[in-house]
């Protein structure tokens, strides 16, 4: 049988529940970027009572991770505080030289909206007002402006439910001139569809790593790409028609969510090698990797 185009790392899942120094029930889908020389990733832990925080992880070699078993700290807001009893699927972004990191922000009654952070070293956060309102999730910030203004994608929960969209700012707080990304909807990403990991900067366009979901006895979270026009990110190039990574091994099938693939986070080494993070069945963390003049291509080859 042909296999997707991500190739799992033959460690994996590459960090467990067990890795953790206290009682530990799930580490999800974490952010990625290159920090310095390391590889770093911002996973969110969930802990013995099922409250999450998000820890910093660093690795030499992108596969060998030693996770903080403290969280990140961030500063005390009233107007954050009563969304923030979960944060989750933070997606970095290295712009004009700063890490910015976009979260989910939700409250305990799941009402759930996009925060924004932005640090220089990890340790210390400096908090933007939330950039959206309930409800939105999925949200990252493209690494450089488009057309003279600041770029995101997310993934709106009302209204135009399911799909994703590019909005601009001027300034990282006010938002808007949104549109949706005209993507080909196929039978595996037909219930929904939305960001994964940082959109990727290369010659022929964003690519642009995504998830989607088809409702079957649950819902089936798999990986998909797709290539997005430089100056106008709504526009699809091309997209490629399969998933680039679907649910097969226990890990991925059996845990919190069964049969789920989900990625927010996603890195290109200097060899253009991308390593995709991954959360497998909300439980672990999986790493698969993929040429990026592959993922390229195929998009090419799938122009809409
Ligand atoms: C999505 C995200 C992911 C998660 C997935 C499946 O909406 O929140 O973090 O892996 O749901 O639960």
């Amino acid at each position: 049988m042909k296999l997707e185009l991500l190739k799992r790392h033959p460690q994996n899942p590459i960090l467990k529940p067990e890795d953790m120094p206290f009682l530990c029930n799930a580490i999800y889908n974490p952010g990625a970027v290159r920090f310095g020389k390391k590889h770093l990733l911002l996973p969110r832990v969930e802990d013995g009572r099922r409250d999450n925080r998000l820890h910093v992880a660093l690795s030499d070699n992108g596969v060998d991770f030693s996770v903080n078993p403290y969280p990140i700290e961030l500063p005390y807001s009233a107007a954050h505080e009563p969304f923030e009893k979960h944060l989750y699927d933070p997606r970095i972004t290295l712009l004009e030289g700063a890490y910015y990191v976009t979260y989910c922000a939700q409250t305990f009654e799941e009402t759930v909206r996009i925060g924004l952070l932005r640090t220089m070293d990890f340790k210390t956060f400096e908090r933007f007002p939330f950039i959206t309102q309930p409800w939105s999730r999925n949200c990252a910030l493209f690494p450089e402006k488009i057309r003279g203004l600041y770029a995101r994608v997310d993934r709106p929960m009302s209204g135009n439910v399911g799909i994703t969209w590019v909005s601009y700012s001027p300034d990282l707080i006010h938002w808007g001139q949104s549109e949706p990304i005209e993507a080909k909807m196929e039978t595996w990403m037909r219930n929904k569809w939305g960001p994964g990991p940082t959109p990727v900067k290369t010659d022929e366009g964003w690519l642009f790593i995504f998830h989607g979901v088809w409702l079957a006895c649950n819902y089936v979270y798999k990986i998909g790409v797709m290539l997005l026009d430089m100056d106008n990110p709504a526009k699809v190039i091309g997209q490629c028609p399969d998933f680039i990574l679907s649910p097969r091994e226990d890990y991925e099938r059996m845990g919190e969510t069964i049969n789920c693939v989900f990625s927010n986070g996603a890195i290109v080494d200097d060899d253009g090698e991308v390593r995709v993070y991954y959360g497998a069945a909300d439980t672990c963390i999986g790493l698969a990797t993929a040429k990026l003049s592959d993922l390229v291509s195929v998009c090419l080859e799938n122009k809409l």
